[in-house]
């Protein structure tokens, strides 16, 4: 598949970032979580060796302009714990895909209160993930975070394509004076030319939204929740076939009755099992190069919906990683 690297010295690929906090001279050197803390059993086989993990899973609980219900901030924790309660085995693969990669976890930084300086420094700390050669995997945190993780992408992949998962377009160009707003997050990621996006689950929207989305139609797929029933998911992904992909999935692109446990729930979205397919299909169409999901706020005594998220990021990890069947 096309990877289409970019010619860029590595050292050209930090221009607008802070990284340096988390190199150690020229060595990367990660803080894992313990076992007893980290993603997925901590009985399992890949343990003791973090550092051979392929995926790196960066837990990142940007919480500064989140507009509505709050709580996203906690959603990396919550994921963590209920992720021990998964099973190792997955029925779609008929073995333990993890098995193929190896999944590590970052210890959680202390995260910079203004937004432009978190977002300087997840940047940061996935350009170190990939320059090691690992999957950056993040874990939100509210939405906004994406325009950071994704900067290295950018810079890398000369045509990388956005999938996005979501209620809403996050179009806007800026909101509530926030450049960097969740309700921004895409348009933060097209800022990079060479980035297009197909977004899928759209169903909150605003008027600038929609005449950014007609006026850049060539950068843009919108598929909207209210025609799921309609959708080709052979058409959906055809934008993605043989490209660098990055998925970020807004846990509110689920329908609001299947997860509730976000900020801004909007009905008419997906079902768990729609989500799957279309990652799925979308991870075999091209090369899954990173991915985050975002905006899982925790309800307290409600764990169905931690380990639905768990569950939906140990799944969006193996369709990107594990071996095809
Ligand atoms: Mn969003």
């Amino acid at each position: 598949m096309s990877q289409c690297i970019r010619s860029i010295p590595k050292t050209s690929l930090h221009s607008c970032a802070t990284p340096s906090s988390f190199l150690n001279g020229a060595a990367l050197k990660f803080d894992y979580l313990p076992p007893k803390k980290t993603f997925l059993d901590p009985l399992r086989q890949d343990i003791k060796r973090p550092k051979d993990a392929r995926a790196v899973i960066i837990p990142f609980g940007l919480e500064a302009s989140v507009s509505y219900g709050s709580g996203t901030g906690a959603g990396p924790k919550a994921i963590l714990e209920a992720s021990h309660q998964l099973e190792l085995f997955d029925e779609e693969f008929w073995r333990e895909p993890y098995l193929d990669y190896g999944i590590a976890a970052l210890k959680p930084v202390k995260i910079k209160p203004s937004v432009t300086a978190a977002l300087a420094q997840l940047e940061g700390i996935v350009t170190a993930v990939l320059d090691d050669g690992k999957f950056p995997f993040v874990l939100g945190g509210e939405h906004s975070l994406t325009a950071g993780a994704i900067r290295p992408f950018a810079a890398r992949y000369d045509d990388l394509v956005v999938l996005q998962i979501d209620a809403h377009a996050d179009l806007r160009d800026g909101y509530l004076g926030e450049h960097y707003s969740h309700a921004s997050a895409m348009r933060r990621v097209l800022d990079h030319a060479n980035v297009s996006l197909v977004q899928v689950g759209i169903r909150g929207l605003c008027q600038e939204e929609a005449d950014f989305a007609d006026q850049n139609r060539d950068r843009i797929h919108m598929y909207l929740g209210i025609h799921q029933d309609r959708w080709d998911i052979e058409k959906i992904i055809a934008p993605l076939k043989g490209r660098p992909i990055y998925i970020t999935v807004d846990i509110d692109g689920l329908d609001s009755a299947v997860m509730p446990a976000t900020g801004t729930p909007v009905p008419g979205g997906l079902s768990y099992l729609k989500t799957l397919e279309i990652l799925q299909r979308a991870s075999q169409a091209g090369t899954v190069v990173g991915a985050d999901l975002v905006e899982f706020a925790p309800i307290k005594g409600l764990h169905a919906y931690d380990y639905m998220a768990a569950s939906l990021a140990y799944k969006m990890l193996s369709y990107a990683l594990a071996k095809r069947n």
